[in-house]
């Protein structure tokens, strides 16, 4: 049976055992090469003998000798139900941009909590990250359960606070599973330490997760990259991002809205049914100069071209933001400067509103939802399925200074 790969970063704030628990995963899932396992066995001596598990994937010794993962990195397991990339993220706030750029990849997240000390101001923002992507998937997993001697009522109590708090964002966990990452309780196998827990392990959590959606039920979407308007037609190249084209086939031109026609389809020979993915050369007939930045879409596409956009955004930069200030939009391969409107400061832990004080702005690592103007129209999908089309980054010329989702200003 084919088996689809699941992407699943792992999340949460900084020493609650992210890396802990993707080790232990692994070794107990007969995952580690020989090698691999007898150098974590050395490292773990160097440091007091006891196997350290985090090791496998904090592989830097900046990483080691500081016991905190710096970057994103990846490990592969494969069992009989599931082929799965784990991705370790760092739960430093600083590395908030390492842990961006790996989450970026996943289909799914398992969040870690721990027991001991409940839910922490990354939790919340890693939360926050997960629902800006957006990953529709979540598996929370409450660690260190050996530190609250396995008791129920604490995993019970954290639980609950945990659903309400993805309740305030309309989301719910897939499951919530206690275990500890050091003691290898309830991570391939139920726990005899917890009889309590009805649930799944760990791993049969990850099992039953849905693998990625075809993205080719979607609405075609095809962003030009790079373009020839020849005399009759034009050609252009481009990767499609989600649903079906076919030869002959009516398309839009996205912003303009102007209709055209498939001529040919090409991918290192002539093909007819190109999936999503896939990078292709398209002959096309339209009565526009084409240009890069464009889209190709279905004529049901669903998708929105406007000025008038608001963002939901984390703020990056050390510099705030303030309503009248200048930023870049991008959204896949569009961008345009864009001009803020007003700001709202949104609390991560209970999701409340506020108008932000003019004065202060929105700061480092705050969320915000931003009104913007932007000065070309620009494409979205506000119901975020063809993701590149959902995802914002701004920057403000030097650098990257927000991460989020953007939505047109009547789709709220
Ligand atoms: N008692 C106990 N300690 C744990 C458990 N899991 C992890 N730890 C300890 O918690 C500390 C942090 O573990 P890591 O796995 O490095 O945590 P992390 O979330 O990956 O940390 P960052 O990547 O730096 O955000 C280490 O000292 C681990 O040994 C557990 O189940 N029980
Ligand atoms: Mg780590």
């Amino acid at each position: 049976m084919h088996r689809q790969e699941l992407c699943v970063a792992i999340v949460g704030h900084i020493d609650h055992g992210k890396s802990s628990l993707l080790g232990r995963l692994l070794y107990e899932s007969g995952a580690l090469r020989n090698e691999q396992l007898r150098e974590v066995k050395v490292a773990s001596q160097r440091d007091g003998g006891v196997l350290d598990l985090s090791m496998v994937t904090d592989q830097l010794s900046e990483e080691r000798d500081g016991r905190i993962t710096l970057d994103s990195t990846q490990a592969r397991l494969d069992t009989d139900k599931a082929v799965v990339v784990f991705v370790d993220t760092p739960g430093h706030q600083e590395l908030i941009g390492n842990m961006l750029s790996g989450t970026g990849l996943a289909h799914a997240a398992i969040l870690v909590v721990d027991a001991a000390r409940g839910m922490e101001a990354q939790t919340y923002l890693h939360l926050s990250v997960i629902r800006l992507l957006p990953i529709r998937q979540v598996i929370v997993v409450i660690n260190k359960m050996d530190l609250v001697h396995y008791r129920q009522s604490t995993f019970m109590e954290l639980s609950r606070a945990i659903s309400l708090l993805f309740k305030k964002w309309g989301m719910a966990p897939l499951n919530t599973v206690p275990l500890s990452a050091v003691e290898g309780e309830n991570i391939t196998s139920r726990s005899g330490r917890m009889k309590w827990y009805r649930g799944p392990s760990c791993l049969e959590a990850l099992e039953s997760l849905q693998e990625p959606d075809s993205l080719a039920e979607s609405a075609a979407c095809f962003p030009i990259q790079q373009i020839w308007n020849l005399r009759d037609y034009s050609v252009c190249l481009g990767r499609l991002e989600s649903g079906k084209l076919r030869v002959e086939g009516e398309v839009t031109v996205l912003p303009q809205g102007r209709s055209a026609r498939i001529l040919s389809i090409r991918y290192h020979t002539r093909v007819q049914k190109p999936v999503a993915g896939e990078c292709l050369g398209l002959e096309i007939r339209t009565d526009i100069p084409l240009a890069r930045g464009q889209f190709l879409c279905d004529a049901e596409h669903g998708l929105k071209v406007q000025s008038n956009i608001k963002l939901e955004l984390i703020w990056l930069s050390e510099n705030p933001l303030r309503p009248g200030d200048r930023l870049t939009v991008c959204v896949g391969p569009q961008q345009s400067l864009a001009s803020v409107m007003n700001i709202v400061l949104v609390d991560p832990v209970t999701s409340l509103r506020v108008n932000v004080n003019q004065d202060v702005g929105l700061r480092r690592y705050e969320l915000g939802i931003v009104n913007v103007q932007s000065h070309d129209p620009l494409v979205l999908d506000p119901n975020a399925r063809i993701l590149p089309l959902s995802r914002v980054i701004c920057h403000d010329g030097e650098s990257i200074c927000a991460f989020g989702c953007g939505k047109h200003s009547a789709a709220q």
